[in-house]
């Protein structure tokens, strides 16, 4: 307040000010309604992409619990790898009227129709882990999230660099994630761009191994019955390479050694994995997002202005890093 205005002045000031914050309170709660519970609480309504995963499991985990940390009246569902469920749960929630829908969109296309349903009943969207491709940006406040591509490209750069004195070609196989997800498509292309420095490495045989355990086994077995000369597997995520290593041993092959394995996540059976010598890298993702994603869920509510994308600080490992680091690990 600036002591040269006329008394008068500066009360019509204040007013007006009280006036403007009392609206835009009052805009807020009746766009995003006062939730389902009545209780004051802010409700989400939160579509999760599934259990397919140790790191699914983890989010999960982080989530729940700190929603009930933040005094958050959450409202979970679990799509089973379906966009159609996860539509349907979303649906679900505007019906409901909750305060704000999160979600982790299991592929990225075909969400315009969905989000603008979210945005015409003024309930704020949040996207968390997995993006959409969608042309307008408006239908969503923020995107919290890991790099995928960068995973990707410090996969294939580790690579690079441990087989830089490899006289003759590099046969690489590569598990992808789930069909149309922005880890599969985004880790691969990192790691596409990564190998590239070296035309010694090739991809040899490329497939989607759903990032599950049976997935993985199940595909690993396919690339190892068609191709004699396998040297790396690149897995999108440790679930899959997890799968992959039961393949491999039944093939009379050593992990670790005969197969150079890299992958992607860091949880613990992957680390493992690591610390034992059957992977040679991963490239961490972490899914402890609950406590940001509820801080976010909270300034939307409140009509603050938050950053259109958040990235998860990430880092990589190897065997003697994941012995290090396995003791402290938490998922
Ligand atoms: O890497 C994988 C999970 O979207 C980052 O989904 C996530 C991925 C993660 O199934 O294990």
């Amino acid at each position: 307040m600036r002591t040269y205005l006329p008394s008068r002045k500066v009360i019509a000031v204040l007013a007006a000010a009280l006036l403007a914050t009392g609206t835009a309170a009052c805009g807020n709660s009746d766009t995003g309604g006062s939730g389902s519970g009545g209780d004051g609480k802010i409700t989400l309504g939160f579509s999760q992409v599934g259990a397919e995963s140790g790191w699914r499991t983890a989010n999960t985990t982080s989530i729940k619990e700190a929603a009930t940390g933040a005094g958050i009246d959450l409202k979970f569902d679990d799509a089973q790898q379906k966009q159609e469920n996860q539509i349907k749960a979303i649906r679900n929630f505007i019906q409901q009227k909750v305060d704000v829908i999160a979600f982790s969109p299991v592929v990225e296309s075909g969400w315009d129709t969905v989000l603008k349903e979210a945005k015409d009943a003024k309930i704020p969207v949040i996207l968390t882990d997995r993006s959409v491709d969608s042309a307008d940006k408006s239908l969503y406040k923020t995107f919290l999230g890991s790099d995928f591509v960068k995973e990707g490209r410090l996969a294939g750069e580790w690579l690079v660099e441990q087989k830089k004195a490899a006289a003759g070609p590099v046969n690489i196989v590569e598990l992808q994630g789930t069909t149309g997800s922005a880890p599969a498509n985004d880790r691969k292309k990192g790691f596409a761009e990564a190998i590239a420095a070296n035309p010694n490495l090739k991809i040899i045989a490329s497939q989607s191994g759903d990032f599950t355990r049976a997935g993985g086994k199940q595909v690993m077995e396919q690339f190892l019955k068609a191709n004699p000369k396998i040297d790396v597997l690149f897995a999108h995520n440790d679930d899959m390479g997890l799968g992959a290593l039961e393949a491999i041993t039944a093939a009379g092959k050593v992990p670790g050694k005969d197969i150079t394995i890299i992958t992607v996540d860091a949880v613990k059976d992957g680390m493992q994995a690591l610390a034992d010598g059957k992977f040679n890298f991963i490239a961490e993702c972490s899914p402890l997002l609950g406590p940001q994603l509820m801080d976010l869920v909270k300034k939307v509510h409140n009509g603050e202005e938050v950053p259109a994308r958040i990235e998860t600080q990430e880092t990589t490992f190897t065997q003697e890093q994941a012995k290090e680091a396995l003791p402290n690990r938490k998922y």
